[in-house]
Formats: C-alpha cells, sequence, structure tokens
C-alpha cells in the first residue's frame, strides 16, 4: 500500500522533469527583436523590421520606403559569428569607390543566412532569386512571412541581436533601373547597382516581444499602420543604443497600455 502511494505521487514529477528537459532547448531560442533600417550607399531609403523567434521557425516583418521602385530588391538576414552584428561603415569601403558593395560589408553585417523571398526556399541558396523578391511598388515594401525555417546556431543570433537585415538594390544614377558599368560582386552579369544594399539594420532585442498584439494580427489596414509606427519608434529608441533606455521606454509603455 505504502509503495504504491510512493509510486503514484512520483509519476507527475517524472514526467514533469521529463516535459522540461524536451521544452528546454526550443525555449532557449524563443523571443523577438526588431531592426531600424538605415539607408546606405545614399540609397534615400528608410524602413523598420521584426523578427519573431519561435524554436526554429522565424516570423519576418518588413516595412520599408523610398527604394528603387518596381524593381526586385534582394532582402536577407545576414549573420556570421565573426562578424561585428552591425552595418557597415564608410572604412569598409575596402576599394574606396565611395560605395560599399555587398562583399565588402560582410566584416560588419555577415553572410547571408537566410533569403527573405515571397515564395519557395529561404535560404542562402536563394539570395539572389531575383524572381522571388519584393519589386517595391512605388518605393515601398510590406513584407511579411512566417515559418521561416532556420538553424539554431541562426535561431540564437537573431534572439541575442546578432543578426543584420539588409535589403538590396540602388539605383546611384538616377536611371530607374539597375544598370552601369560596375558589375555585381555577387555575380558579374549584374550590374552593382542591383545588389549593393540600400538599407541595414541589426535586430536588436524587441520591447514589443512579450506583449500581446491583441487585433494587431487581424490584417486590418488601420491596425498595420499602428503596429508598424510603433516599429519604427521603437526602433529609433534602439539606434540610440542604451539597452536601459529601451528598457526604460517599456516599462514606460506597458504602464500607458
Ligand atoms: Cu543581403
Amino acid at each position: 500500500m505504502n509503495r504504491l502511494t510512493k509510486a503514484a505521487a512520483a509519476a507527475p514529477a517524472m514526467s514533469l522533469i521529463a516535459l522540461m528537459t524536451l521544452a528546454g532547448p526550443a525555449s532557449a531560442a524563443d523571443g523577438s527583436t526588431q531592426a531600424q533600417l538605415q539607408a546606405l550607399n545614399e540609397s534615400g531609403a528608410s524602413g523598420s523590421a521584426m523578427v519573431t523567434v519561435s524554436g526554429n521557425m522565424l516570423t519576418v516583418k518588413l516595412a520599408s520606403q523610398g527604394l528603387l521602385a518596381d524593381q526586385p530588391h534582394a532582402a536577407h538576414i545576414h549573420f556570421t559569428a565573426e562578424a561585428r552584428h552591425e552595418c557597415p561603415i564608410a572604412k569598409d569601403d575596402a576599394n574606396g569607390d565611395g560605395n560599399i558593395n555587398t562583399t565588402e560589408g560582410d566584416p560588419a553585417y555577415g553572410e547571408v543566412v537566410v533569403s527573405l523571398t515571397k515564395t519557395g526556399d529561404t535560404s542562402a541558396d536563394s539570395v539572389l532569386a531575383i524572381n522571388r523578391f519584393d519589386t517595391a511598388p512605388g518605393g515601398t515594401i510590406n513584407y511579411e512571412r512566417g515559418s521561416i525555417q532556420v538553424n539554431d546556431d541562426v535561431a540564437q543570433a537573431v534572439v541575442d541581436g546578432e543578426a543584420v537585415v539588409v535589403v538590396h538594390g540602388v539605383d546611384y544614377n538616377d536611371s530607374g533601373k539597375y544598370d552601369g558599368k560596375t558589375k555585381s560582386d555577387l555575380d558579374p552579369k549584374l550590374p552593382t547597382e542591383a545588389t549593393d544594399p540600400a538599407l541595414c539594420g541589426t535586430l536588436n532585442i524587441s520591447q514589443m516581444g512579450s506583449t500581446p498584439t491583441g487585433g494587431a494580427e487581424t490584417g486590418s489596414g488601420s491596425t498595420t499602420g499602428v503596429e508598424n509606427e510603433g516599429i519604427i519608434a521603437l526602433g529609433g529608441v534602439t539606434l540610440l543604443g542604451g539597452l536601459a533606455l529601451a528598457m526604460r521606454r517599456r516599462f514606460v509603455s506597458s504602464n500607458i497600455s
């Protein structure tokens, strides 16, 4: 009798431990990050991005404006452990031509780990899958895609604020298309305009991540707009740098709401 009682009491405890062990690795890479996208190569563009991580799945939202209209804009998440986890600066212009091409940005943002295509493959294999990237009608991108599968390292890098969002495609000569003599460092069949980075932002730890979004997921125009403004505003705070400042803002905004 006594033995049976002991066994019955022990069973739930055992399964709880088993569950916690199973859940451990997945929850280690859960979180939400966002980036204020800054113009590179004087593209005149701006924007914001938000990446939510759930285990090995990413959901990416990207909004931008001021890009060369109606031309494909390759967009990626970049990460390499050895990179600086930031956007390139003037001294990254290795060949001194005044522009940062994609390769020159590698020491800052690392290599392509996710291709933000609209359909199909999202791996680095699709780095220049021009037909599957957003073409920025009117210069604007409103991109959202879920269930983007990544490996453990990439999921962790995003959660840790070490991944960088880059949108490519710059119209240096204002011709309204990708042209010019200089060839792309990624593909000599393309002009460098087609692949040079136009927007860049490091994905920082999100202030909105754990906040229930409520109606924001219903897809209505008004709530989407409000959410984007929130991302932009919070991205600005992140840009100012202080995690402490960001945390303070989170405290204030959660009090308001
Ligand atoms: Cu890229």
